[in-house]
């Protein structure tokens, strides 16, 4: 494996920008299209206002090896398609037996998690939450609140993103604005 030299990262603990920069991956509506629940949101969306930002994800460069742990921080830009609030593609690690941890900077959202057979969780975050992915799991974070929700993320250099399975199935629950109320509802379209 890389044998590398210690480093550090200065974290903004408000907005999650990494100093130094060492990679930013940004994610735009047009390419979840047929992630959320309404689509005819999203092509109206995509056509009054032309593309969106969604979210942000500041990586650091490491290899993606057993014994490295990859970490980034996600900000999830505030906002609705339709009544769903926006949130990340979410996957599954391509290696399954492989976890995560998830620290809530700021803003206020939640992980959505399922498994392959079936059983699915709702984690609420706010600033200080750490939240546990066990191995197994698929996970989506979504900002619930008015401020951009900003959390740091750990994981196994060799753990790899399965975004395929959430693509072609979606996930079991979706978080909407149930007129004021934040609501976890069934997706219909869940396959
Ligand atoms: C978290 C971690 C990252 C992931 C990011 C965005 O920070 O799970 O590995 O890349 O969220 O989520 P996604 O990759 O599903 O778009
Ligand atoms: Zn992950």
């Amino acid at each position: 494996m890389t044998i590398l030299q210690p480093f550090k990262t200065e974290i903004d603990l408000k907005t999650g920008v990494f100093t130094p920069e060492t990679g930013i991956i940004k994610r735009y509506l047009s390419q979840m299209r047929s992630m959320f629940a309404d689509t005819d949101a999203v092509e109206r969306i995509l056509a009054d206002e032309g593309d969106r930002l969604l979210y942000e994800v500041y990586v650091t460069k490491l290899p993606e090896e057993a014994g490295q742990i990859l970490h980034c921080t996600t900000i999830i830009h505030p906002g609705k398609i339709g009544s769903e609030f926006h949130m990340t593609k979410g996957h599954y690690h391509a290696r399954r037996e492989e976890g995560e941890v998830y620290l809530g900077l700021s803003g206020d959202g939640c992980l959505v998690m399922q498994t392959q057979e079936g059983a699915t969780d709702v984690q609420f975050m706010k600033p200080g939450t750490a939240a546990y992915v066990p191995p197994y799991w698929a996970h989506r974070t979504v900002n619930i609140g008015e401020a951009p929700f900003v959390f740091f993320a750990a994981w196994a250099g060799d753990a790899g993103h399965d975004y395929g399975t959430i693509e072609r199935d979606g996930f079991r629950k979706l978080i909407v604005d149930a007129g004021g109320r934040v609501e976890v509802t069934d997706n219909p379209k869940y396959r």
